[in-house]
Protein backbone atom coordinates (compact mmCIF):
# COMPACT_ATOMS: atom_id res chain seq x y z
CA UNK A 1 0.00 0.00 0.00
CA UNK A 2 2.43 2.48 1.15
CA UNK A 3 4.96 1.46 -1.73
CA UNK A 4 2.37 2.88 -4.37
CA UNK A 5 2.80 6.27 -5.85
CA UNK A 6 -0.83 7.56 -5.03
CA UNK A 7 -2.72 7.28 -2.51
CA UNK A 8 -6.48 6.28 -2.42
CA UNK A 9 -7.67 9.80 -2.65
CA UNK A 10 -5.13 10.24 -5.48
CA UNK A 11 -2.20 12.47 -4.11
CA UNK A 12 0.91 11.35 -5.52
CA UNK A 13 3.36 9.78 -2.99
CA UNK A 14 7.21 11.17 -3.29
CA UNK A 15 9.55 8.87 -4.09
CA UNK A 16 13.01 8.94 -6.13
CA UNK A 17 12.21 8.62 -9.89
CA UNK A 18 8.46 10.32 -9.61
CA UNK A 19 8.72 13.57 -10.42
CA UNK A 20 11.33 15.62 -12.95
CA UNK A 21 13.50 18.14 -10.61
CA UNK A 22 14.58 20.25 -13.77
CA UNK A 23 10.71 21.03 -14.73
CA UNK A 24 10.14 22.04 -10.61
CA UNK A 25 13.13 23.75 -9.93
CA UNK A 26 11.78 26.23 -12.77
CA UNK A 27 8.68 26.71 -11.44
CA UNK A 28 9.75 27.48 -8.37
CA UNK A 29 12.42 29.70 -9.19
CA UNK A 30 10.72 32.54 -7.23
CA UNK A 31 9.35 30.25 -4.31
CA UNK A 32 9.97 31.53 -1.09
CA UNK A 33 10.32 28.43 1.28
CA UNK A 34 10.87 28.20 5.12
CA UNK A 35 11.99 25.71 7.52
CA UNK A 36 10.78 25.34 11.11
CA UNK A 37 12.48 24.16 13.68
CA UNK A 38 12.82 23.86 17.26
CA UNK A 39 15.98 23.18 19.12
CA UNK A 40 15.65 23.99 23.39
CA UNK A 41 17.17 22.86 25.99
CA UNK A 42 20.04 19.85 25.15
CA UNK A 43 18.39 19.44 21.86
CA UNK A 44 20.49 23.00 20.96
CA UNK A 45 23.65 20.56 20.10
CA UNK A 46 21.57 18.71 16.83
CA UNK A 47 21.51 22.15 15.51
CA UNK A 48 24.31 23.26 13.96
CA UNK A 49 24.67 19.54 12.53
CA UNK A 50 20.66 20.09 11.22
CA UNK A 51 21.51 23.28 9.37
CA UNK A 52 24.78 22.46 8.05
CA UNK A 53 22.95 19.50 6.30
CA UNK A 54 20.58 21.49 4.95
CA UNK A 55 22.96 24.09 3.36
CA UNK A 56 23.87 20.94 1.34
CA UNK A 57 20.81 19.24 0.79
CA UNK A 58 17.68 21.12 1.61
CA UNK A 59 16.24 23.28 -1.38
CA UNK A 60 19.22 24.50 -2.72
CA UNK A 61 19.20 26.98 -5.10
CA UNK A 62 15.87 28.28 -3.53
CA UNK A 63 15.19 30.83 -1.08
CA UNK A 64 15.13 29.62 2.19
CA UNK A 65 14.23 31.14 5.71
CA UNK A 66 15.44 29.26 8.85
CA UNK A 67 12.79 29.58 12.04
CA UNK A 68 14.89 28.48 14.48
CA UNK A 69 13.59 28.40 18.16
CA UNK A 70 15.53 28.34 20.98
CA UNK A 71 15.92 28.97 24.60
CA UNK A 72 19.66 29.94 23.85
CA UNK A 73 19.67 32.38 21.16
CA UNK A 74 23.35 33.77 22.07
CA UNK A 75 25.03 29.71 22.05
CA UNK A 76 23.51 29.30 18.56
CA UNK A 77 26.67 28.73 16.18
CA UNK A 78 25.81 29.86 12.24
CA UNK A 79 26.22 27.69 9.91
CA UNK A 80 27.81 29.07 6.38
CA UNK A 81 24.79 29.66 4.24
CA UNK A 82 24.21 30.52 0.60
CA UNK A 83 22.89 33.69 -0.54
CA UNK A 84 19.86 33.90 -0.29
CA UNK A 85 19.32 31.83 2.89
CA UNK A 86 18.00 33.90 6.00
CA UNK A 87 18.38 32.32 9.40
CA UNK A 88 15.91 33.60 12.17
CA UNK A 89 16.75 33.30 15.74
CA UNK A 90 13.70 33.03 18.29
CA UNK A 91 13.47 33.00 22.12
CA UNK A 92 10.99 30.36 23.19
CA UNK A 93 10.63 29.42 26.46
CA UNK A 94 12.06 25.75 27.79
CA UNK A 95 9.12 23.09 29.14
CA UNK A 96 9.91 21.01 31.89
CA UNK A 97 8.44 18.10 30.62
CA UNK A 98 9.62 16.91 27.14
CA UNK A 99 5.93 16.48 25.96
CA UNK A 100 5.48 19.68 25.94
CA UNK A 101 8.50 20.92 24.29
CA UNK A 102 6.97 19.13 21.69
CA UNK A 103 3.81 20.23 21.55
CA UNK A 104 4.61 23.75 22.67
CA UNK A 105 5.99 23.36 18.81
CA UNK A 106 2.46 23.76 17.24
CA UNK A 107 1.08 26.65 19.75
CA UNK A 108 4.15 29.03 18.20
CA UNK A 109 3.73 27.49 14.71
CA UNK A 110 -0.52 28.67 14.86
CA UNK A 111 1.30 32.46 16.30
CA UNK A 112 4.02 32.33 13.49
CA UNK A 113 2.01 31.20 10.46
CA UNK A 114 -0.90 33.92 11.13
CA UNK A 115 1.47 37.24 11.94
CA UNK A 116 4.84 36.83 10.32
CA UNK A 117 5.30 33.98 7.62
CA UNK A 118 2.19 34.92 5.55
CA UNK A 119 4.39 38.27 4.45
CA UNK A 120 8.07 36.05 4.12
CA UNK A 121 7.13 32.87 2.46
CA UNK A 122 5.39 30.90 0.21
CA UNK A 123 5.31 27.17 2.12
CA UNK A 124 6.54 26.32 5.33
CA UNK A 125 8.18 23.05 6.30
CA UNK A 126 8.10 21.36 10.02
CA UNK A 127 11.11 19.70 10.99
CA UNK A 128 12.57 17.48 14.08
CA UNK A 129 16.02 19.05 15.05
CA UNK A 130 17.14 15.42 15.79
CA UNK A 131 17.87 14.80 11.97
CA UNK A 132 20.42 15.52 9.30
CA UNK A 133 19.86 15.54 5.36
CA UNK A 134 21.38 13.03 3.90
CA UNK A 135 20.37 13.57 0.22
CA UNK A 136 18.22 15.86 -2.16
CA UNK A 137 15.12 17.07 -0.49
CA UNK A 138 13.77 19.72 -2.80
CA UNK A 139 10.62 21.48 -4.43
CA UNK A 140 9.16 18.20 -4.94
CA UNK A 141 8.08 18.17 -1.19
CA UNK A 142 6.14 21.44 -1.54
CA UNK A 143 2.21 21.37 -2.01
CA UNK A 144 -0.66 22.48 -0.48
CA UNK A 145 -0.54 19.91 2.99
CA UNK A 146 2.15 17.68 2.88
CA UNK A 147 2.94 14.53 4.87
CA UNK A 148 5.06 12.14 5.35
CA UNK A 149 4.64 8.34 6.00
CA UNK A 150 6.57 6.84 9.65
CA UNK A 151 9.41 4.85 8.15
CA UNK A 152 8.70 1.90 11.12
CA UNK A 153 4.81 1.56 9.63
CA UNK A 154 5.20 1.71 6.61
CA UNK A 155 4.47 -2.05 5.60
CA UNK A 156 1.98 -2.15 8.34
CA UNK A 157 -1.39 -3.23 8.46
CA UNK A 158 -4.11 -0.21 9.40
CA UNK A 159 -4.62 -1.83 12.73
CA UNK A 160 -1.05 -1.89 13.66
CA UNK A 161 -1.06 2.15 13.54
CA UNK A 162 -0.32 3.95 16.83
CA UNK A 163 -3.36 6.34 16.62
CA UNK A 164 -4.58 7.58 19.57
CA UNK A 165 -7.92 5.37 20.37
CA UNK A 166 -8.99 6.72 23.21
CA UNK A 167 -12.56 8.52 22.47
CA UNK A 168 -11.85 10.68 25.41
CA UNK A 169 -9.04 12.53 23.41
CA UNK A 170 -9.08 14.93 20.69
CA UNK A 171 -7.01 12.77 18.89
CA UNK A 172 -8.90 9.69 18.67
CA UNK A 173 -9.19 7.86 15.50
CA UNK A 174 -11.42 5.04 15.44
CA UNK A 175 -10.38 1.81 14.06
CA UNK A 176 -10.91 1.84 10.23
CA UNK A 177 -10.27 4.78 9.98
CA UNK A 178 -6.95 6.98 8.42
CA UNK A 179 -5.03 5.70 5.60
CA UNK A 180 -1.17 6.22 6.75
CA UNK A 181 0.56 6.69 10.14
CA UNK A 182 2.18 9.73 9.40
CA UNK A 183 5.85 10.80 11.44
CA UNK A 184 5.52 14.75 12.87
CA UNK A 185 9.07 14.55 12.71
CA UNK A 186 8.48 16.12 8.48
CA UNK A 187 5.87 17.65 7.30
CA UNK A 188 4.74 21.12 5.68
CA UNK A 189 2.83 22.92 3.21
CA UNK A 190 0.85 26.28 2.27
CA UNK A 191 1.52 28.96 5.27
CA UNK A 192 -2.17 28.90 5.43
CA UNK A 193 -2.97 25.43 5.20
CA UNK A 194 -0.05 25.15 8.34
CA UNK A 195 -1.67 27.92 10.23
CA UNK A 196 -5.17 25.97 9.88
CA UNK A 197 -3.53 22.74 10.95
CA UNK A 198 -1.50 23.60 14.07
CA UNK A 199 -4.99 25.44 15.42
CA UNK A 200 -6.70 22.45 15.36
CA UNK A 201 -3.82 20.65 16.85
CA UNK A 202 -3.02 23.09 19.14
CA UNK A 203 -7.19 22.91 19.88
CA UNK A 204 -7.09 19.60 20.81
CA UNK A 205 -3.96 19.98 23.14
CA UNK A 206 -5.19 22.03 25.25
CA UNK A 207 -8.98 20.55 25.63
CA UNK A 208 -7.39 17.42 26.41
CA UNK A 209 -5.05 18.83 29.09
CA UNK A 210 -8.21 20.13 30.96
CA UNK A 211 -9.64 17.21 30.93
CA UNK A 212 -5.97 16.19 32.14
CA UNK A 213 -4.73 13.24 29.18
CA UNK A 214 -2.49 13.87 26.96
CA UNK A 215 -2.70 11.80 23.30
CA UNK A 216 -0.22 8.80 22.93
CA UNK A 217 1.89 10.19 20.72
CA UNK A 218 1.74 13.85 21.71
CA UNK A 219 1.36 16.42 18.73
CA UNK A 220 1.95 13.36 16.26
CA UNK A 221 -1.29 12.08 17.40
CA UNK A 222 -3.27 15.44 17.04
CA UNK A 223 -1.48 15.65 13.35
CA UNK A 224 -2.35 12.00 12.47
CA UNK A 225 -6.31 12.62 13.72
CA UNK A 226 -6.30 16.35 11.65
CA UNK A 227 -4.69 14.16 8.35
CA UNK A 228 -7.50 11.65 8.58
CA UNK A 229 -9.92 14.16 8.00
CA UNK A 230 -7.88 16.91 5.84
CA UNK A 231 -6.05 14.70 3.50
CA UNK A 232 -2.54 15.71 2.45
CA UNK A 233 -2.00 16.44 -1.03
CA UNK A 234 1.37 15.16 -1.39
CA UNK A 235 2.44 12.86 0.59
CA UNK A 236 5.71 11.56 1.49
CA UNK A 237 7.52 8.39 1.29
CA UNK A 238 9.96 7.21 3.87
CA UNK A 239 12.98 8.43 1.85
CA UNK A 240 12.40 11.61 3.42
CA UNK A 241 12.22 10.15 6.97
CA UNK A 242 14.19 7.43 7.43
CA UNK A 243 16.49 5.64 10.48
CA UNK A 244 19.07 3.27 10.13
CA UNK A 245 18.04 1.00 12.56
CA UNK A 246 15.16 -0.08 11.10
CA UNK A 247 14.27 -3.16 9.10
CA UNK A 248 13.55 -2.80 5.36
CA UNK A 249 16.00 -0.45 4.44
CA UNK A 250 16.65 -2.32 0.92
CA UNK A 251 13.34 -1.09 -0.10
CA UNK A 252 14.12 2.49 0.56
CA UNK A 253 16.71 3.77 -1.86
CA UNK A 254 17.46 7.65 -0.94
CA UNK A 255 17.77 7.50 2.51
CA UNK A 256 17.19 11.44 2.49
CA UNK A 257 16.82 12.77 5.89
CA UNK A 258 17.86 10.81 8.63
CA UNK A 259 17.50 10.28 12.21
CA UNK A 260 20.14 11.12 14.33
CA UNK A 261 20.99 8.43 17.12
CA UNK A 262 21.12 9.65 20.64
CA UNK A 263 21.37 8.67 23.90
CA UNK A 264 17.88 9.25 24.97
CA UNK A 265 18.69 9.16 28.69
CA UNK A 266 21.21 12.11 28.67
CA UNK A 267 19.96 14.09 25.99
CA UNK A 268 16.29 14.13 27.37
CA UNK A 269 17.50 14.91 31.19
C1 LIG B 1 13.44 16.35 25.42
C2 LIG B 1 13.23 15.18 26.11
C3 LIG B 1 12.52 14.15 25.54
C4 LIG B 1 12.00 14.31 24.25
C5 LIG B 1 12.21 15.50 23.57
C6 LIG B 1 12.92 16.53 24.13
C7 LIG B 1 13.17 17.76 23.41
C8 LIG B 1 12.59 17.94 22.13
C9 LIG B 1 14.03 18.77 23.89
O1 LIG B 1 14.58 18.73 25.01
N1 LIG B 1 14.29 19.87 23.11
C10 LIG B 1 13.73 20.01 21.89
O2 LIG B 1 14.01 21.00 21.20
N2 LIG B 1 12.85 19.07 21.42
C11 LIG B 1 12.20 19.30 20.10
O3 LIG B 1 11.09 18.45 19.94
C12 LIG B 1 13.20 18.97 18.99
O4 LIG B 1 12.93 19.76 17.85
C13 LIG B 1 12.86 17.52 18.73
O5 LIG B 1 13.33 17.05 17.48
C14 LIG B 1 11.34 17.56 18.85
C15 LIG B 1 10.65 16.21 19.11
O6 LIG B 1 11.34 15.50 20.14
P1 LIG B 1 12.15 14.17 19.75
O7 LIG B 1 12.88 14.43 18.47
O8 LIG B 1 12.97 13.74 20.90
O9 LIG B 1 11.00 13.15 19.54
P2 LIG B 1 11.02 11.82 18.61
O10 LIG B 1 12.25 11.78 17.77
O11 LIG B 1 10.74 10.66 19.46
O12 LIG B 1 9.82 12.16 17.69
C16 LIG B 1 8.48 11.84 17.39
O13 LIG B 1 7.55 11.93 18.46
C17 LIG B 1 7.38 13.22 19.05
C18 LIG B 1 6.21 13.18 19.99
O14 LIG B 1 6.57 12.71 21.23
C19 LIG B 1 7.11 14.31 18.03
O15 LIG B 1 5.81 14.16 17.50
C20 LIG B 1 8.12 14.25 16.91
O16 LIG B 1 7.79 15.20 15.90
C21 LIG B 1 8.15 12.86 16.31
O17 LIG B 1 9.12 12.82 15.28
MN1 LIG C 1 13.03 13.37 16.65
Amino acid sequence: MALNVLTPWLAPIIWDGTYDIDILDNQHNSTRIGLFVFAVKKYIRFLLPFLESAERYFMVGHNVTYYVFTDKVNEVVKPKMADGHILQLHDVVADQRWQDVSMRRMEILTVFTKEHMPNEIDYLVCADVDMVFNDHVGVEILGDLVATIHPAYFLSEKGAFTYERRPISTAYIPHGHGDFYYMAALYGGKVDEIYKLSMACQKGIVEDKKKNIEAVWQEESHLNRYLVYNKPTKVLSPEYLWDTILPNGELIKKKRFLAVHKNHKEVRN
